[in-house]
């Protein structure tokens, strides 16, 4: 193996590097026009081959048999009740689920007697004025399938209420297949729990864009979310943290939970790799855990934001002993309370360990894995230490590290895919300046990190498998074309609150997880999923975002929390959902505003002529009720009512964010233009005394009045 090197990000030359080279990427955006959805199926990922057909589709009635054709595959009826289940909200029906031994007429027909060459992903589908028939090799194509159907009909078939329909599903033949075998999403539960029903919700959202993988990032420097049995302390010490928060009883997943989930996700025909990281990122496990310390004496625990802070004790024998017998206890636990054949290994952002001491971890974690029949996975630092026969690498490297590629000063992450490549291993491309769905979108996100630039839905699309370990120009890829197994996007959480390169305030600077993850993951979801799933011959952004803008409707009609993307050509008004972000508030052209840009608290805001400036800009963070916290961007301070007052005429100033009710805002449109801004706890109304610059803010009864219509800019 390879001689030391730090295995540190290199921010600072790393990031030059990259925006230098994004400063290269052309904006592919164009404004395509409006697609007529009737017409035109807009599926996403796009199929290998589609055809449209003429006349009039089919007419789904509360009478049409969902029709499974009988087969020895014991998971194909569950398809059947699974499609039934979707349609039933939206269209009120219930749907009777059948299984025959031959298809019935006016039905959607689930087939899953196809040839064997259509592989256990691919489908076909066929739609007619006379029925739907969808035919796959076994149930997990035939539920490939029905992800494209549901596309295949009215957007408001996502809704979760009764709508009036049609329900007709577009005239068309479609025969399809993935691309990659592994087209997955990372989720890091362990930066930000989410509870059971968020990761269930983004299960399903990954589902309905044939993602097949969910990597669980369980564990990391700020919390340890999965309960092992033979280590109580794991759980009652390491799960009480998250980035940013504190005091936590019930931030991990139990034992049954986590298999709940794993039974979730393989309804969803979607296969769960759990990811114990190590050795650094760490904290969660060395404060709970004495033996894991050289002192031999627990760690702290650790709610901070940095990365590459921890540990294990690997200096001596006794304890890389010890290592190994705790990493044999809980991957034992792991791998048998998962059924997919993957355990991820971490293996990032060490820069404390030595190559021996990073060495021992990989083999004693290694072998923890192969002796319970599972395939090593880790990110691709674990390359530079011998690692087991047929193991896959997750590459997050970037342009930045393909510029060095084949120079005379290739960067450490060149040399440890690499060596990897040499010990013959597979590759899931997950590149950071693409793939990564933590990093903002631009500068009027408010949530996520910018290490890699901003990641636009351009920027999430535009990539490909083949190179992303390539040269610039695109030749010499590190990893041979048929070593790649697939396509990851990862949604880290280290920062998943409200304010840009400033460490949060308070817990109020957080979403909800699933505001958060809905954010960051739609529309860049989509886009890594078709790269993982379409041909590259269909690649094409302007036809992608074309055919995406139809499923705007869609996530509106779900509650999906989405980011309208300024470059798409959504179908339909994007949703209230997007007030998530930074805006300016105006009345008669005046702003809401910090008066000097002051940073002081109990600063009360004025309004003044807009210019733009950070004091006049605020972050609208969605609270849980449906209401915003308003954080200035300038001072990072919140819009807070004055001591609480329920009384009219008493001062908004700004105040340490504490999420507080006298810090939460009601934004209500008015019919005629603008927006009322209440406050949640005491009824009153933004207002500002007049359009003279300086006029000060209050918060006043309705009066109808103009200077509490606020546009949102
Ligand atoms: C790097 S890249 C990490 C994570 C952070 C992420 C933030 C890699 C394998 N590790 O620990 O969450 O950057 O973007």
């Amino acid at each position: 193996m390879r001689p030391t090197r730090s295995r540190g990000r290199n921010f600072a030359s790393l990031a030059a590097l990259t925006f230098a080279l994004a400063a290269l990427v052309p904006t592919t955006a164009t404004a395509a026009p409006k697609p007529d959805v009737k017409v035109v199926p807009a599926v996403v990922p796009q199929p290998v081959s589609q055809t449209s057909l003429t006349g009039s589709g089919f007419a789904l009635t509360a009478q049409t048999p969902v029709n499974v054709i009988s087969s020895s595959d014991p998971d194909a009826a569950g398809v059947g009740s699974y499609l039934a289940g979707l349609l039933a909200p939206a269209t009120g029906y219930t749907l009777p689920v059948t299984t025959t031994s031959q298809p019935v007429s006016q039905a959607i027909v689930l087939n899953p007697n196809g040839a064997s060459s259509l592989g256990a992903e691919g489908y076909t589908l066929k739609s007619t004025s006379t029925g739907v028939t969808v035919t796959a090799y076994g149930a997990q194509g035939l539920f490939r399938g029905v992800q494209t159907l549901r596309q295949l009909l009215p957007a408001a078939i996502e809704s979760t209420s009764v709508k009036p329909g049609p329900w007709t599903v577009s005239p068309v033949q479609i025969s399809d297949s993935p691309r990659y075998s592994y087209r997955g999403a990372m989720v890091d539960v362990a930066r930000r729990y989410y509870p059971m029903s968020q990761l269930k919700r983004y299960i399903d959202q990954a589902a309905t864009y044939k993602i097949n993988t969910l990597h669980l990032h369980l564990t990391d420097d700020q919390g340890w979310r999965i309960a092992i049995g033979a280590i109580p302390s794991l759980t009652t010490v390491g799960a009480s943290t998250q980035a940013g928060f504190t005091g936590g009883t019930d931030w991990y997943y139990t034992a049954a939970e986590y298999q709940e989930i794993v039974a979730y996700a393989k309804s969803r025909f979607m296969t769960v790799v759990p990811e114990i990281d190590g050795p650094g990122h760490t904290s969660a496990a060395l404060a709970s855990v004495a033996n894991l310390n050289c002192d031999d004496q627990p760690g702290n625990l650790y709610s901070g934001f940095d990365v590459g802070i921890s540990l294990y004790c690997l200096s001596d024998a006794q304890h890389v002993a010890d290592v190994s017998s705790f990493l044999t206890t809980v991957i034992d636990t792991v791998a048998s309370m998962t059924p997919g054949p993957y355990v991820h290994l971490g293996g990032d952002e060490t820069p404390a360990a030595t190559p021996s001491q990073y060495a021992a971890y990989v083999s004693a974690a290694s072998s923890a894995v192969t002796s319970q029949g599972k395939t090593v996975m880790g990110w691709h630092q674990l390359g530079q230490s011998t690692i087991p026969a047929n193991s896959i690498m997750q590459w997050w490297g970037s342009d930045g590290d393909r510029a060095t590629v084949g120079t005379s000063y290739e960067n450490e992450n060149v040399h440890f895919v690499r060596d990897a490549v040499q010990q013959n291993a597979k590759f899931v491309m997950s590149p950071s300046d693409h793939a990564y769905l933590d990093m903002k979108y631009d500068s009027s996100t408010p949530y996520g990190l910018t290490w890699q630039g901003y990641i636009s839905l351009s920027r999430a699309y535009d990539w490909d498998p083949t190179t992303s370990t390539a040269k610039l120009d695109g030749t010499g890829s590190l990893v041979p074309a048929d070593k790649i197994a697939g396509v990851e996007a990862a949604l880290w959480a280290d920062h998943a609150y409200a304010g840009s390169h400033r460490l949060a305030t308070s817990t109020s600077q957080f979403p909800e997880p699933y505001v958060y993850a809905e954010h960051m993951t739609f529309p860049r979801l989509p886009a890594i999923a078709e790269i993982g799933w379409s041909p590259q011959s269909t690649h094409n952004y302007s036809d992608f975002s074309r055919r995406l803008g139809t499923h705007g409707a869609r996530w509106s009609a779900a509650g999906i929390e989405y980011y309208a993307a300024p470059d798409v050509p959504w179908s339909s008004p994007p949703s209230s959902s997007s007030l998530i972000g930074v805006h300016t508030l105006t009345t008669g052209g005046q702003a809401l505003d910090v008066p000097g840009s002051s940073g002081a608290p109990d600063t009360q805001l004025d309004t003044w002529a807009l210019h733009g400036g950070n004091n006049q800009k605020w972050t609208f963070v969605k609270q849980p009720d449906g209401s915003y916290i308003l954080v200035n961007v300038a001072s990072g301070l919140c819009a807070d009512v004055s001591g609480g007052s329920l009384s009219a005429g008493a001062a908004i100033i700004q105040w340490t964010c504490s999420g507080d009710t006298n810090q939460k805002w009601q934004v209500t449109p008015v019919t005629g233009g603008g927006h009322t801004v209440a406050s949640v706890s005491s009824g009153l109304l933004l207002t500002t005394a007049s359009t003279t610059n300086g006029a000060l803010v209050t918060q006043q009864p309705a009066s109808g009045s103009a200077l509490q219509r606020w546009t949102i800019g």
